[in-house]
């Protein structure tokens, strides 16, 4: 067999992330994929960021060291309808439990197919067959199948970033037969956590998916078989050491912290996403500010939450829900020289981010709902090993699962996250330094690399097996 070292990565995905001077890119996606493509390097394919008015577009492609970035355009109401209709009205409230968000259009449906095909089309164009190809995301759920029908025998496999949601929810989806189906044709699929692994074999049920799920984590169904299994998303553990020593030294990381005149700094950093419980978190900090007065003037939440998906109406909803509760809370407490409530309306540039979690005494991460959430696990490695903050992390981010030495909290409850900052606030140093040495030691046992070819050789070892 070709090493895998020596086999061409192909990473498909709906967007391809071109990486930035400043290096800030607002979507854990794009983060790891971008990190996991560092060393080996390899293609990555997708969408350009481009809307034409043609259903067909030309492959652009262009070099960065020693990755090949593969680009197309989409038709725009192709793009309206598969992108914000069918993956992010339907797919995604769905895999977040949160199904008042669902909203079905048969047209939807008929893009995000029709992407899907042009997306295939356009891939197995550029194919080898060496190429080991490695597909993202909700967006792409029929992909395989796509590239099996135009003929491409490579190994595919398919990482889920958002939670795979139980039957029960998932069959709200119409579709879901379909999508099920189109899962079974991919190799190797991989989720966060187990929750989401279980999840996801209920599914597989008569007559829908006739299934044999066996113990080494192979799925017999009637084309053949798959693996299914674990694999949690990991961090660049010492990139990001590296950023958060550096920036801790840079001028804006020193005004911000110069600016805090003393207090102690709890930090949010989210995209502006409804899944992301922002609105419960500012309400959960004003129930730390009312039942812990000591906390008023002494605290400040710094929360960056830039806008995504523009245009989709519960996401310009959110965007103002959060103006008028950060408006309100910061009116009902600030004095003439605190403002408790820093809400940054956009991304910021990698670097100082990284030096911002490093002087924050909290990180508060608290979805009601996540894939893994990559903040809670960026936030301990920035830390400062002597001298750490706590991390409050919510239960129902798959981060939860491996960052048990994290202050737990329902996202749902204020008292429940408003007792644990004032937990993490007054945390004895001692038990701040075990938590986080437990914790970081999690983090580089399972880092970016080693999700990038635990999953490479699951996907080559299944080939080779079958
Ligand atoms: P996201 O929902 O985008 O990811 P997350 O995992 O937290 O969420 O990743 C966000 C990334 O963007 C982090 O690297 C963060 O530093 C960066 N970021 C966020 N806001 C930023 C800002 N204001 N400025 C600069 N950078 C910002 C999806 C799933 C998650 C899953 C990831 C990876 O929803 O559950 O963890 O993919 O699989």
């Amino acid at each position: 067999m070709t090493e895998p070292a020596d086999r061409r990565l192909i990473i498909v995905s709906n967007r391809v992330a071109m990486p930035r001077k400043n290096g800030a890119s607002a979507g854990g996606l794009a983060v790891g994929i971008l990190a996991a493509l560092k060393d080996q390097g390899g293609l990555w394919f997708g969408w350009s960021g481009k809307l034409t008015e043609k259903s067909d577009s030309d492959v652009e492609v262009v070099r960065r060291d020693n990755i090949e970035f593969a680009t197309i355009a989409l038709n725009e109401s192709d793009f309206e309808h598969y992108y914000n209709g069918y993956s992010n009205r339907v797919l995604w409230p769905v895999c977040h439990y949160l199904l008042d968000f669902l909203h079905f259009e048969t047209e939807d449906f008929d893009a995000y197919l029709r992407v899907n095909s042009l997306f295939a089309r356009k891939l197995a164009s550029l194919l080898q067959p060496d190429d080991i190809i490695w597909v993202h995301d909700y967006h792409l759920i029929p992909l395989a199948a796509e590239l099996r029908n135009a003929g491409i025998d490579n190994p595919i496999g398919f990482f889920l970033h958002v939670p795979f949601p139980t039957f029960e929810a998932l069959r709200a989806v119409p579709g879901y037969e379909y999508l099920l189906r189109s899962l079974c044709a991919y190799d190797v699929l991989g989720f966060h956590t187990h929750r989401d692994l279980t999840a996801f074999r209920t599914c597989l049920q008569e007559p829908i998916v006739p299934a044999q799920i066996n113990g080494d984590n192979t799925i017999r169904v009637s084309g053949g078989t798959l693996v299914a299994d674990v694999f949690p998303i990991g961090v660049d553990v010492e990139e990001i050491q590296a950023l958060s020593v550096e920036a801790n030294r840079s001028k804006s990381v020193r005004r911000m912290v110069d600016s805090l005149d003393g207090r102690q700094l709890i930090i949010g950093v989210d995209r502006l996403d409804y899944s992301k419980g922002l609105h419960q978190r500012f309400l959960s900090y004003e129930r730390l500010l009312e039942k812990y007065p000591n906390t008023q003037n002494n605290v400040t939440l710094m929360q960056i939450a830039p806008p995504t998906r523009v245009g989709v109406r519960a996401y310009d909803e959110i965007r103002s829900e959060l103006e008028q509760d950060s408006g309100r809370i910061n009116g009902r407490f600030a004095s003439s020289d605190w403002v408790p409530i820093r809400y940054l309306n956009k991304g910021i540039s990698r670097k100082p981010l990284m030096g911002f979690f490093r002087n924050a005494d909290v990180g508060l991460v608290t979805p009601v709902r996540d894939g893994m959430n990559l903040v809670a696990k960026e936030y301990i490695v920035a830390q400062d090993p002597e001298n750490p903050g706590m991390l409050v992390l919510s239960s129902l981010a798959g981060a939860a699962c491996e960052l048990t030495d994290a202050v737990i909290v329902n996202p749902h409850d204020r008292d429940s996250v408003a007792d644990g900052i004032a937990m993490a606030i007054t945390m004895p140093l001692d038990e701040r330094r075990e938590r986080h040495a437990a914790m970081l030691k999690v983090l580089k046992m399972n880092d970016i690399t080693a999700w990038r070819t635990r999953f490479v050789d699951a996907l080559l070892s299944h080939r080779e097996a079958g």
